[in-house]
């Protein structure tokens, strides 16, 4: 009889916090045991020679999401986990957006019989709340707080999605009563939509517009704007999608302070540049996100804050909008420029591998950096942890087997989102998971999907508890007797 369902046997395991070499014992999809010499396995993997690394966790993607200009994301959760699980992530967590006027608790049913039965990797949902009523602030958010749904993004920009200031307060006092995560897109809407009508008014309809209409500027005063609304109620935040200098320095500042600020970026801000918007025709709408991709400059402050911990998370902030077909880029920049094309680009599958390249295989990052980067902090921060995130034992065997020598180019033939096209395409990275197991089951094996779509499990999380909680609680006392 063999003592594990599975063993991984002489690899180099790596977690946020250490490095060591030892067998993996897996039993009932947990890991049962770590050490040298385990005991038989019904199955074994040798991984002598490679990283163990803790699967990736990705949490910011849009799955099966309807924008709040009406279109639909590319990917559903088949294609959406299918191709998480390629590139080694192994918990996703995408949004159940609220569109005004709609109950909350009604879209969380809705992205729920989306995703029942569908996905290959495991999954919770945080939610998006762009219509803030008494209904929802008083009844359906609490309840879904409490249910397993602790983290929501808002809005400073979109006509149909932006908080006013007095909106993002009431939610403020909301998350810091029931100890929520805030996630917040910080672009300044008034910037953005003056420049926009100036640019569109010259003619200036190209996507290089785009780059200029979401300036850095727009980023940074909407980051400063919250990040003070957050101080007057001592409360966390978690900036998504940074790009620029700027509003990184406002972060790293408000951390030094002793806020509870947080921030993430993404693969867009290392990888692209807003020159790749001037490409011939409409080909530059393939680079189109907000906020855009900057310049070489701001991607060394990208990496500098990688590196120095300013950021928390690095997530893919996959938003999957095609380049072609009715609702594609294409056809947006027909129907009026750079301001109808859907926001948003791929980055699920490339995730893991493009920062295990670039970031660790050339020092900016150690390995431990890496695993916390990309898996445990996102873990801690919604909730997750320790079940996800690690490896130790009583964890979940989410767990990712590094080949770190082979060279891949990216090209979208070979991923497995339903995109028709990568922003990546032609780049070359070193390294990919090339086993990728979730709860002890293979999910992938040499970048290609093994196992059966719909085993992946809803997951509800726990209260956040991040890395490196800032304290100065209890801090505003005069706000304090107001929040009660
Ligand atoms: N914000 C996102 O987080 N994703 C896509 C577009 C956007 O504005
Ligand atoms: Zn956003
Ligand atoms: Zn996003």
């Amino acid at each position: 009889m063999a003592e594990f369902d599975l063993v991984i046997r002489g690899g180099r395991v790596a977690t946020a916090s250490e490095t060591f070499d030892a067998d993996i014992g897996v039993r009932g999809g947990r890991i049962a045991a770590l050490g040298s010499g385990l005991g038989r396995g019904a199955r074994e993997i040798d991984a002598a020679g490679r990283w163990v690394l803790p699967g990736g966790i990705d949490s910011h993607c849009h799955i099966a999401q309807l924008s709040s200009s009406g279109v639909m994301t590319a990917d559903d959760f088949a294609t959406g986990s299918t191709s998480a699980a390629c590139g080694g992530t192994t918990t996703i967590i995408p949004f159940a957006a609220q569109h005004r006027g709609n109950s909350l608790r009604q879209v969380v049913q809705e992205y729920h019989a989306r995703a029942d039965g569908r996905s290959l990797v495991d999954y919770a949902f945080h939610l998006i709340v762009s219509d803030p009523t008494e209904q929802v602030l008083g009844q359906e958010l609490p309840a879904l707080i409490r249910d397993g749904y602790t983290s929501f993004k808002i809005y400073t920009t979109y006509d149909a999605l932006k908080l006013s200031d007095r909106q993002v307060l009431d939610v403020m006092a909301l998350a810091r009563r029931e100890g929520a995560m805030m996630m917040v897109h910080a672009e300044n809407h008034d910037i953005i939509a003056w420049l926009s009508e100036k640019l569109v008014q010259a003619g200036r309809r190209q996507p290089s517009s785009h780059a200029i209409a979401h300036h850095p500027i727009a980023e940074s005063e909407a980051t400063n704007r919250v990040i003070a609304l957050a101080e007057l109620l001592d409360v966390p935040v978690l900036f998504v999608h940074v790009s620029a200098k700027e509003a990184i320095d406002q972060i790293r500042a408000a951390q030094a302070r002793g806020l509870k600020i947080y921030g993430e970026t993404c693969p867009q801000y290392l990888f692209l540049t807003a020159d790749m918007m001037d490409a011939p025709g409409d080909e530059g709408a393939k680079c189109m996100c907000s906020p855009p991709p900057r310049d070489k400059a701001n991607q060394e402050f990208v990496w500098q804050g990688l590196r120095g911990g300013v950021f928390e998370v690095f997530s893919s902030d996959h938003a999957p909008y095609r380049f072609e077909g009715p609702d594609g880029k294409k056809a947006g920049m027909a129907a009026g420029g750079f301001k109808k094309v859907p926001n948003g680009i791929p980055g699920l599958e490339i995730r893991l591998a493009s920062l295990f390249s670039a970031g660790v295989l050339n020092d900016i990052i150690s390995i431990n950096q890496f695993v916390a980067l990309t898996a445990t902090n996102h873990a801690k921060m919604y909730g997750l942890y320790p079940r996800k995130g690690t490896i130790a034992v009583g964890a979940d065997a989410d767990i990712c087997i590094w080949d770190g020598t082979t060279e891949r180019t990216i090209t979208q033939s070979e991923l497995h989102d339903a995109m028709d096209y990568t922003p990546y395409e032609g780049m070359k990275v070193r390294g990919w998971p090339v086993v990728v197991l979730s709860r002890g089951e293979v999910v992938s094996q040499d970048g290609k999907p093994v196992g059966r779509l719909g085993r992946g499990e809803f997951l509800r999380c726990e209260k956040p508890d991040p890395a490196r909680p800032r304290g100065r609680w209890p801090f505003n006392v005069e706000v304090q007797t107001i929040l009660g």
